[in-house]
């Protein structure tokens, strides 16, 4: 694993940034979780509980107008990117108002205003999505960079190692982030993947790999600053390897069993989001301060979901219409 050069760190002003994002992030997973429960969302939903200030860390490192592809856990990478919350929350609602006029839904959540390029419910399918969407950056000369986010268990299909391979020969701008949460499903990474770190696969493709602990902010802020910088020089591609946890299982619903209480009780008692708000308290940010941002989210949090509640399903011939409809005459 080539290791990646950094001359990058992160002050009070990024951690504050980047626990705006997670605050967000921690907020809206509370809510969704609840409207799931009491049946006023009726989706599949998995929650990046636990894995939050890996998002917020790597898309603080970002510009708005940078791309994202990411997958059915990726909630937090949407909100971290900045989607606006009102056309996200419609969208989990399959309601009109939603980025996808309500027809994508929750696993398919595309926004391009905003950078969120495409959602996916294939594992490992954004990869060569993403060399995609970073060739043409390059071939324009645009300097946008695309981060694509996928977990551990993606790293095991085929998809993973084309893209890898094709990105590297071709130098592309693109930075794949493995949230690392050490499960794919109910299986332990330990038992399904042949290496202890993915960061290590990154070496068989000649590309820059760094294995982080994505739950300190600082230390997943300056990976992904430096990877932006390297992909927006033309530098090419970096594998970011960032080790986190999932604190509610697949999906809701799923009670983890399969996960040992001592691994869950210590990923729980290091919390990334309430570590982050010590942090920002140890560096004079102010207590009122940090309310104040949490009350501003938990308001605008209430609005979204009442907002998505409240807008209409698409009408009927909503149907037939952004869908590619190919007569194949034989
Ligand atoms: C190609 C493919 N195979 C299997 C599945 C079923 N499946 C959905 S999520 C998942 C686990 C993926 O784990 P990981 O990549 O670690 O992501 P995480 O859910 O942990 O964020 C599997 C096997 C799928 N959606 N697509
Ligand atoms: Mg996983």
């Amino acid at each position: 694993m080539s290791p990646v050069q950094n001359s990058h760190s992160a002050d009070r002003a990024v951690l504050l940034d980047i626990y705006r994002r997670a605050a967000l992030i921690y907020q809206a997973d509370a809510k969704f979780r609840s409207m799931v429960g009491s049946g006023q969302l009726q989706i599949l939903y998995y929650s990046p509980r636990g894995q939050e200030v890996v998002a917020a860390g790597m898309m603080a490192a970002l510009q708005p107008s940078d791309y994202l592809v990411t997958i059915y856990r990726g909630v937090h990478d949407h909100l971290a990117k900045g989607i606006p919350l009102k056309d996200l929350w419609a969208e989990f609602a399959g309601k009109k108002t939603g980025t996808c006029k309500g027809k994508g839904g929750p696993m398919h959540i595309t926004h391009p205003a905003s950078g969120v390029m495409v959602t996916t419910g294939i594992v490992g399918s954004g990869l060569p999505i993403a060399n995609g969407l970073a060739l043409a950056s390059q071939l324009s000369k645009d300097k946008k960079v695309t981060v694509c986010s996928f977990g551990d268990g993606a790293s095991n299909i085929g998809a993973f190692h084309e893209a890898l391979n094709m990105a590297s020969v071709w130098s592309l701008p693109v930075i794949f982030l493995c949230q690392n949460n050490l499960y794919g499903e109910h299986t332990a990474m330990n038992v399904s993947t042949s290496v202890a770190s993915i960061a290590d696969r990154g070496s068989a493709y000649s590309m820059q790999s760094v294995r982080v602990n994505g739950n300190d902010a600082a230390e997943m802020y300056v990976a992904a600053r430096a990877a932006v910088d390297r992909a927006r020089a033309g530098q090419g591609p970096t594998l970011i390897e960032a080790m986190t946890f999932r604190f509610h299982g697949h999906l809701l619903g799923d009670n983890s069993h399969y996960i040992p209480r001592e691994q869950m009780e210590k990923a729980k008692a290091a919390d990334p989001v309430p570590a982050l708000r010590q942090r920002l308290l140890a560096l004079q940010v102010s207590e009122s301060e940090l309310k104040a941002i949490e009350d501003k989210i938990a308001a605008e949090v209430a609005e979204a979901a009442q907002f998505a509640l409240d807008s209409p399903y698409p009408p009927l011939e909503e149907n037939r219409r952004d869908v590619l409809d190919v007569e194949i005459a034989i």
